[in-house]
């Protein structure tokens, strides 16, 4: 497949203002008619038109309203040659929705017909560019059957109906703001909607509606209310306004990803819509209001300003990510969000940035745009613009923000465009700093604390790793927010700022009697990796005093992982293990003794680092010594701290259920201790789960309840999984989670469960939230994945290629997980790599799959 680069951008020849487009609805055959007003940018001349096809064929095409035979096929794309330098052209093209197994372009889904085009899904539907900086303004007519599909939508604005007379129906709709073609959608089917008002800060008079199938309308509250709230937020935090009289969300069962910005019409994966007590976590209640929110958030960073090409998308993504984190830390707790963020960014990000698809926020080149859709665009774009807010202070930040979209309305822009803008708005120089977008790789901090007299000198280096095509880097400016702790009181006299924008640097502090306690990275201020060199007993007290919430549960991580990695790698002598082992125990007891600490915190502190993230700490991971000292650990700690965990769960079980952060608090830290003592006093925890599970209202606590059951050999196990099951086999979300649960759990025989599961009457390779839930959790399952004789690989292989032809996109997903092989034992590696090159020899790879597996094996 050819390789589609940065560098070789040119601007569109042919720019198309407005399009038109009549469907003829059916679940098997639709038939669109498009007519696509063009124009010749004067900028380039005598280029025919160029339009992208994926698997259509042009039935008909006429110029001007007669049929024309100027044109041809150029592989996938249709050419014209056009005299003029504006033209009308009319393509028909018929598509089956129900063989669409892609789920890109028009597909059906549960009886509905409905639109995922980004990045490159128009194509599918009819020709046309297809690229997002031709932007065009819509009018789209919509017909069929009206028993099947009593509602019809599109983007904008519903500007007419009728009813033909012969059983269907029509509906036309008009979206007034240019867009580009990954924007478009429509949704036709049974649905039902729920419905409420917002008025803008202007007075504008929104009516919002969220449709789902019949049935699911009673799980639509959190969605609406977190929408309302996304409104107001914008305008108060960013003062972006909506600018329709209409905001739809629609609720589809078979989806690739999360959701969908499309103007008007948000189409969302119904994980992230529906949510009830009965049914969904309190994660699952998070996750709704943050896709809520992003999706909302991108009407202005990405729809009214979108991006000039794919190579751009963490102007979008990166952007509306970190729009979507202040949000929900607006909505709930600051510190618990800052963590969650970046312990995400460390599972997900973190081995992404140090393997073979490594690639910078703003990559350079690409096979298939859908593998770009990672982390590292997303999560680590949108640290990279919290760098430059935290440089710049949230003030004028926002001066910044507002003058790229004063700038930009209406544009496709690129990430420099939003560089420029923050530059000039909040008086940076971001010179040095692009080198965020340039770079791949995690930089590497060292960190010193001197002491002199009365000075503490802070010494730094950095180092960013080589990474995929880039073998040299160059120091990149760091921000690091710091504090110097006085050791006899645990207070500072104030936190300090200082970037480290060469390869070393030092900083002096006067004003220090004695030696200080380092703060550093407060707030995870820089993305990097650190090492500062820390004696336990300065981590103990970090964890124990810092005022700065993140620093506290970070100084408690590194006193974890620097005991696990030593016991991983063999370093560790007993007295240090046990030494070790007392430190943390006595910090945990600390954790679970604090009157102040809220439980929402409290349970984040006691979450041990994930085994991905303790991966990434050793050269050469062997899976089943890291899943081995952890739960060495946990049990030790559940056995020296069995009454407070005993005593946690007791108090936790007594709070009833609702939403506020106190009950969602007491859940969290319910699970939790009931987590330790599975690994220590596993038939005490067995019968409290159990339980637990039994007592349930919510499927918080249920869950909590079944995932520690499933790690566990107890008879109890088999027992409530299948109560869970039949309580809720009409709910497929529900049913995905009973996938998960022991997909990912610890039992020692948890692979030969999922081999057992992947044969079950409820597991299907078409619905992509059901493969995700067995093989993903799977995936990441690292004492199962991982097992030595290669036979974890070999199902996450034949998955490929068994959902390869049916879902690429979904496929490729599946690949970064076998591609970590540099970074295991080499055994394994060579059983990793065998499977990569397996997939590889395939006839008939996808794009997305090719890509990947070749990138894997480099
Ligand atoms: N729908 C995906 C997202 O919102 C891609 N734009 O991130
Ligand atoms: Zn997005």
């Amino acid at each position: 497949p050819p390789v589609i680069r940065r560098a070789d951008y040119r601007p569109p020849a042919w720019l198309v203002p407005e399009v038109a487009l009549d469907f003829a609805l059916g679940l098997d055959a639709t038939t669109v008619r498009a007519e696509l007003t063009v124009r010749r940018n004067p900028a380039i001349d005598r280029a025919p038109l160029r339009l992208a096809g994926d698997g259509i064929a042009a039935r008909a095409v006429t110029v001007d309203g007669l049929p024309s035979n100027a044109w041809r096929m150029d592989g996938a794309d249709l050419v014209i040659d056009l005299p003029g330098a504006e033209h009308r052209i009319g393509i028909e093209t018929a598509i089956n929705p129900a063989a669409n197994s892609q789920l890109m372009g028009l597909y059906a889904s549960g009886g509905m017909l409905c639109t995922q085009c980004e990045a490159e899904g128009f194509r599918r539907i009819t020709f046309h560019p297809d690229r997002p900086d031709v932007l065009s303004v819509y009018r789209v007519r919509l017909s069929g059957d009206k028993a099947r599909f009593p509602v019809l939508l599109a983007n904008g604005n519903c500007i007419a109906t009728g009813d033909h007379g012969d059983g269907t129906h029509w509906a036309e709709w008009h979206d007034p703001w240019p867009k580009p073609s990954y924007l478009f959608a429509l949704v036709a089917g049974d649905l039902v909607a729920t419905r409420d008002r917002f008025t803008t800060m202007s007075g504008r008079a929104v009516e919002l509606a969220i449709w789902v199938r019949p049935g699911d309308e009673g799980r639509t509250a959190h969605a609406m209310r977190s929408l309302i709230q996304s409104m107001r937020w914008d305008e108060e935090a960013f003062g972006r306004e909506y600018d329709l009289d209409l905001f739809n969300i629609v609720a589809v069962s078979d989806f690739n990803m999360g959701a969908m910005e499309n103007k008007g019409l948000n189409v969302f994966n119904t994980r992230y819509v529906l949510a009830d007590p009965e049914t969904a976590t309190d994660g699952d209640y998070d996750a709704v209001e943050g896709v809520i929110g992003h999706e909302y958030f991108h009407n202005w960073s990405g729809n009214r300003v979108t991006c000039r090409d794919w190579f751009q998308l963490s102007l979008k993504e990166g952007f509306t990510v970190l729009r979507d984190q202040l949000f929900s830390a607006a909505m709930g707790s600051e510190p618990v969000k800052r963590i969650e963020d970046v312990r995400v960014l460390r599972a997900a990000q973190f081995p992404e940035d140090s393997g073979p698809l490594a690639h910078p926020i703003r990559p350079d080149s690409y096979q298939e745009i859908s593998n770009f859709y990672t982390a590292t665009v997303y999560n680590k774009g949108a640290e990279v613009i919290r760098m430059m807010r935290t440089l710049a202070g949230p003030e004028r930040f926002r001066a910044g923000c507002d003058l790229y979209f004063a700038r930009h309305d209406g544009e496709a822009a690129t990430c420099e465009d939003f560089i420029r803008a923050i530059e000039e708005g909040a008086g940076l120089d971001l010179t040095q700093f692009r080198l965020w977008y340039s770079q791949a790789g995690t930089p590497r901090v060292t960190a010193r604390l001197d002491h002199a007299g009365d000075t503490a000198t802070l010494h730094l280096a950095q180092q960013v790793p080589a990474t995929p095509d880039q073998p040299s880097k160059q120091p990149m400016p760091i921000p690091l927010r710091i504090a110097l702790l006085d050791r006899a009181t645990g207070r500072h006299a104030g936190e300090h700022l200082v970037v480290l924008d060469t390869a070393e640097a030092r900083f002096d502090f006067p004003g220090h009697a004695q030696p200080p306690v380092l703060s550093i990275n407060r707030g995870f201020s820089a993305p990097v990796a650190l090492d500062a060199g820390q004696s336990d007993a300065d981590l103990v007290f970090l964890a124990a005093h810092d005022d700065d919430p993140f620093a506290r549960y970070e100084a408690l991580q590194r006193l974890i992982v620097g005991h696990l990695t030593g016991a991983i790698d063999g370093t560790l002598d007993a007295a240090g293990r046990q030494a070790g082992r007392e430190a943390i125990g006595g910090a945990l007891a600390a954790v679970l003794d604090d009157p102040a600490l809220d439980d929402l915190m409290r349970g984040e502190l006691l979450i041990l680092p994930a085994e991905s993230y303790l991966a990434e700490q050793v050269a050469a991971a062997d899976p089943v010594s890291i899943r081995r000292e952890r739960e060495a650990l946990k049990a030790w700690l559940a056995d020296r701290l069995a009454d407070r965990f005993l005593a946690l769960h007791d108090r936790a079980i007594l709070v009833p259920y609702s939403l506020d952060a106190a009950a969602r608090g007491a859940r969290k830290v319910k699970t939790q201790a009931l987590v330790y003592l599975a690994a220590g006093r596993p038939e005490e925890a067995a019968r409290r789960a159990a339980a637990q599970y039994d007592a349930a209202d919510n499927m918080t606590d249920r869950q909590g309840a079944m995932m520690v059951l499933c790690g566990l050999d107890t008879p109890l196990r088999a027992q409530k999984l299948a109560d869970f099951h039949a309580r809720y086999a009409a709910d497929a979300l529900v049913i995905d989670k009973w996938f998960s649960l022991q997909a990912g759990s610890l039992h020692p025989a948890a692979l030969d469960h999922v081999r057992a599961l992947a044969g079950h009457p409820d597991m299907t390779l078409t619905n992509p939230n059901r493969v995700r839930s067995l093989y993903m959790a799977f995936a990441a399952n690292a004492g199962a994945f991982h097992a030595a004789d290669g036979s974890g690989y070999r199902i996450i292989a034949d998955l490929i290629l068994a959902l390869d032809p049916l879902n690429a996109q979904t496929a490729a997903r599946f690949v970064p997980p076998l591609g970590r092989w540099r970074r295991i034992d080499p055994g394994r590696a060579a059983l990793m790599r065998a499977e990569l090159e397996r997939i590889l020899a395939a006839p008939r790879l996808s794009r997305d799959t090719y890509e990947q597996v070749s990138r894997s094996l480099g």
